[in-house]
């Protein structure tokens, strides 16, 4: 395996599409709402909009108790948290979903890729994560309050451009213990060009590697079993070494 990457090493090969391959929320969450197509939204009465706050590390509604109104809902790099009117920690009594958003910039096939699971499983009534592309749902994981397993999954689906992909947690009952962890990403044709510029090439390995160590990060998951290992860095390297983007 090492013989093989080591000859791979110094080839580098043009994707055949011009426009981002891969949107991966773990390197692009951003301080900037709508940066690298993301956005992050909340949704309170059927109403969708922009977060307003940004603290270091995470955007919320308004996070701080000391302020009324204040609400746990917030999202990270890599965890949620929804409102409830059932809430906890001084928090005011309103139902909000955590909803991380991505607009679509050119009409194409595109997997979905997600993993979602309770990081607080101390208590609580669990959450509830939905998929969804516009208005219609592609996905439903109802998480007990101490599965940190969860769940993940690959969605293949075409996607018109300005059609909105949303990732949405809600409290269920209450929103005590409700800290959920999740990765999302979505990939275009060329699945293996993990940093976008347009090359197949060592920085994308460096980045299928870190993945890789780790094995449930989804950013490597090429063969979309929901694990990064072995079976996807064979994919990998003929597409490297063979000058090809698939
Ligand atoms: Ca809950
Ligand atoms: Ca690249
Ligand atoms: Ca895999």
């Amino acid at each position: 395996m090492l013989r093989t990457l080591t000859s791979a090493l110094f080839i580098s090969a043009a994707c055949t599409t011009s426009f981002a391959q891969v949107w991966d929320i773990s390197r692009d969450f951003s301080a900037v709402q709508e940066e690298h197509d993301w956005r992050y939204l909340y949704s309170q009465d059927g109403v969708q909009q922009f977060m307003h706050n940004y603290a270091p590390e995470y955007w919320n509604v308004q996070y701080d108790p000391a302020v009324n109104p204040s609400y746990w809902t917030n999202i990270s790099k890599d965890s949620m948290h929804p409102n409830s009117v059932n809430t906890s920690g001084g928090r005011s009594p309103v139902n909000q979903q955590a909803v991380l958003g991505w607009k679509c910039g050119a009409s194409a096939h595109y997997i979905i890729r997600y993993r979602v699971y309770k990081s607080n499983t101390g208590c609580g009534d669990g959450v509830l994560w939905e998929v969804r592309k516009g208005a219609g749902l592609l996905e439903l994981v109802n998480l007990p309050f101490n599965d940190n397993i969860g769940h993940a999954a690959s969605i293949e689906t075409d996607i018109d451009i300005a059609q909105l992909v949303t990732f949405t947690l809600s409290p269920l009952v209450n929103d005590i213990c409700d800290t959920t962890g999740y990765q999302a990403a979505i990939f275009g044709s060329c699945q293996f060009d993990l940093n976008r510029d347009g090359l197949v090439d060592d920085a994308d390995f460096s980045i299928f590697i870190g993945a890789y160590n780790d094995l449930v990060t989804i950013s490597g998951d090429f063969n979309s079993d929901g694990f990064t290992n072995d079976a996807d860095f064979l994919l990998f390297v003929p597409a490297y070494n063979q000058l090809l983007c698939p």
